[in-house]
């Protein structure tokens, strides 16, 4: 039987929950939008359903929504904020060791509240190459 842990999280707003691997070491990681800080705290999994002390990565202004997804193609994780007021999306780039590029700002409006990210697998068969 499991029992409740509480893993701080530290000051400011947090709306939504990721889940993803974001160091490459097949272990979940959890990534939160903090409106206030604003930032992205980002949890470590440590394998032993426990997880590392958060560190916050700084976003554009009042992220509501966060992605993990390999949204550069070059095979590592990054992280995408929904940003209420900053104009478009704060897109963090994996480093593949947990860290991230300073932010960039991908202009996509205002009021964003939500992100989804999809990504499509194909794989062809020998015969369709
Ligand atoms: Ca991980």
């Amino acid at each position: 039987m499991f029992s409740a842990q509480h893993f701080s999280t530290g000051p400011g707003f947090h709306h939504t929950i990721a889940v993803g691997d974001l160091d490459g070491d097949d272990v979940p990681d959890v990534a939160i939008p903090d409106s206030q800080t604003p930032a992205v705290t980002v949890l470590r999994g440590l394998g032993d359903g426990t997880l590392a002390a958060y560190a916050k990565w700084p976003t554009f202004t009042e992220p509501q929504d966060v992605v993990i997804a390999d949204l550069t193609g070059d095979g590592l994780a990054d992280l995408a904020t929904a940003d209420y007021t900053s104009g478009g999306v704060t897109l963090l780039r994996g480093l593949g060791s947990g860290a991230f590029a300073p932010r960039e700002l991908l202009a996509a409006g205002s009021g964003l509240i939500a992100l989804i990210a999809v990504v499509i697998l194909v794989k062809l068969a020998p015969s369709f190459r």
